[in-house]
């Protein structure tokens, strides 16, 4: 029998449902498989013990054919339907759905009547004009195409945080518990918690008699289809994803010093060495040493260390963490205080910015509020869209009031139940093109919270759209700022804003900006921490949530507002249940 947790199932019962499309298939056989995904990953009882006492059927939401499959998956390894549909479409095809704009019935009709298949071949089908006179396409649509493969070109040797994430964390939990590990930890970008990802590298200390077996170990993974080199300290691969992931394989004694190396950034190390060196030490990824005569390194004069804190404190400061590595004015810093108060997940009380089947949420309000408390939040500041995101099913005036009566109710009941939970009638609300926001004074009285968001013409002129976010930050209704540039990682390009002044005025205003916490916006970028520690700027970290899995996101949010340096007083989440509702009177 194989093992699946409900997540692999989850991916590979999506995965059917994706291809199908593809495949030009009939739309309710493919939702079929969405929602037994969605079953899956909300299912509370492993899958795996489902399968075992063969009640797979009595999951509402599966069906019975696709609860044949997934017996099959845990009797062969494979799914069936998913083999054949894996051979049958195109492995490009899939490529095409990151094309902003491009859902599966279009990359099926384009790839059906032009007979193409790969990424150049559209590009230059788009080029020729040929895309553009298809039935409900057009220039313009063609033009966006390219603009977005273009973008695609440029960072398809990058990934987001959470594909990094998930390949990390498999290659850890593969090599964590294999012979002769002593120490283990990810390094480089993952370990800094950028945004993206170029490669994923990988640090273990064992003795070198265990490490060949360990390199066989790593390049025989399953995940792995390309050995890029395979040496006596370093093995390079390519997983399935596209992405490159280093093995890099130490004596124990030298890891701390090869850790902090292999962290980097390599500015943060530049950075370090210079510090060493003003101290008569030389650091470099084998350690730490003391400089000769001639100001070279004497490897026979070793300095003692056994941890990365140690080679910090030779360095006379303290111990960074690897988020601010990167030549940010941490070294002065940490040079003269202990820490930095970085805000850490286990702080976060509370969820603000998501979206429920009232707009283009997957699920009700309840289930929401249900997700949040079952993950130990006490509060769900719920933000359905506004009436002008029509698209994304914005509510008007009239349902913003039904909302507020089935939210009252809610909350009632959780009081009567003695519940310890709150739903704050929050809005995400379109900043309009002139700034201003989307309902009458009157209506918006009504809200605890509003979270003023553009989500249309996101490419006016950087003037103008300073002028249209400062006006919104400095609207008194404004409680937070969202996914200020409106930036989709690897994607698409953000508006073009300097949001340095719009930064001080928010802050002036007491209006919060946001760190969206979907791996795809991760806005604002956390490159302008420094400008808003000057100036006290506060912010939430909101996971932006469409769906109860979507709450989970709320981790790599804190790692962005930790490595824009946000300690928890500058957070409002972080605020209990009274506190928050004082802050949101406060506002009025
Ligand atoms: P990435 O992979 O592009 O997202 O970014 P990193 O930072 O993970 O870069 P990577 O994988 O090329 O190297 C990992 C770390 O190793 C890097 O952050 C610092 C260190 N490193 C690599 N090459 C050099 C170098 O030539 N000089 C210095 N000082 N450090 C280096
Ligand atoms: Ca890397
Ligand atoms: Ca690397
Ligand atoms: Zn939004």
């Amino acid at each position: 029998m194989n093992s699946f947790t409900n997540k692999d199932v989850a991916a590979l019962l999506e995965e059917i449902g994706i291809l199908l499309r593809l495949d030009g298939a009939n739309d309710f056989k493919a939702i079929a498989f969405d929602r037994a995904a969605r079953t899956l990953e909300s299912l509370d009882s492993p899958i795996a013990s489902l399968v075992e006492s063969n009640e797979v059927t009595q999951i509402k939401g599966i069906g019975k054919s696709i609860a044949e499959d997934i017996h099959a998956l845990f009797e062969t390894g494979e799914i069936p339907a998913l083999v054949n549909l894996r051979n049958k479409v195109p492995g490009e095809l899939v490529r095409w759905l990151d094309i902003s704009g491009m859902g599966p019935k279009k990359v099926y009709k384009i790839h059906k009547e032009l007979g193409i298949t790969t990424l150049d071949e559209l590009k230059s089908r788009c080029e020729d004009g040929s895309v553009a006179a298809l039935s409900g396409m057009g220039a313009k649509s063609a033009e966006k195409i390219l603009k977005s493969i273009s973008w695609m070109e440029q960072f398809a040797e990058r990934c987001r945080l959470d594909e990094a994430r998930s390949i990390a964390d498999r290659m850890i939990n593969l090599l964590r518990d294999q012979q002769g590990v002593q120490e283990i930890s990810v390094a480089g970008s993952f370990r800094r918690s950028l945004e993206t990802i170029g490669d994923i590298d990988i640090l273990i200390g064992a003795e070198a008699d265990d490490a060949p077996a360990l390199f066989d170990r790593f390049t025989a993974d399953e995940s792995v289809i390309e050995v890029l080199g395979k040496g006596d300290t370093k093995s390079s691969v390519r997983t399935r994803e596209g992405l490159q992931v280093d093995l890099r394989i130490v004596r124990e004694k030298q890891f701390p010093a090869a850790l902090l190396y292999f962290t980097g950034s390599k500015e943060h190390n530049v950075a370090l060495r210079q510090r060493a060196r003003d101290r008569g030490l030389a650091l470099n990824e084998y350690g730490l040493f003391k400089l000769d005569a001639d100001g070279n390194t004497d490897f026979d004069q070793p300095v003692e260390y056994g941890s990365e804190a140690d080679i910090y404190s030779r360095l006379d400061m303290n111990w960074v963490p690897p988020e601010l590595r990167e030549d940010r004015g941490e070294v002065a810093w940490f040079s003269e205080h202990p820490h930095a108060d970085l805000v850490e997940l286990a702080d976060i009380k509370g969820v603000l910015h998501a979206h429920s089947t009232w707009s283009d949420g997957r699920y009700s309000i309840e289930e929401m509020a249900q997700a949040c408390l079952k993950r130990g939040y006490e509060y769900l500041g719920l933000t359905d869209h506004s009436r002008t995101a029509a698209y994304a099913g914005g509510l008007d005036a009239q349902r913003v009031q039904q909302q507020w009566k089935e939210i009252d109710a809610l909350n009632n009941k959780f009081a009567a139940e003695g519940t310890r939970f709150r739903i704050f009638k929050g809005i995400e609300s379109d900043i309009l093109a002139d700034g201003s926001l989307d309902y009458e004074e009157g209506l918006l009285k009504g809200f605890d919270f509003i979270i003023a968001s553009v989500h249309f013409s996101l490419d006016m002129p950087a003037d103008k759209m300073q002028d249209r976010l400062t006006r919104a930050v400095e609207n008194p209704y404004t409680t937070l700022l969202g996914h200020p540039t409106g930036r989709l990682l690897l994607k698409r390009d953000g508006s073009k804003v300097d949001l340095n002044p719009v930064i001080e005025r928010a802050a002036a205003a007491g209006t919060a900006i946001e760190i969206n916490a979907n791996p795809w916006r991760l806005d604002l970028d956390w490159r302008y921490g420094n400008k808003a520690r000057q100036v006290g700027l506060k912010t939430a970290v909101c996971p932006d949530a469409h769906s109860t899995e979507g709450i989970d996101d709320m981790e790599y949010g804190v790692r962005i507002a930790r490595k824009a340096r946000f300690e928890a007083g500058r957070v409002l989440n972080t605020l209990a249940i009274e506190e928050l509702e004082a802050h949101f009177q406060s506002r009025r």
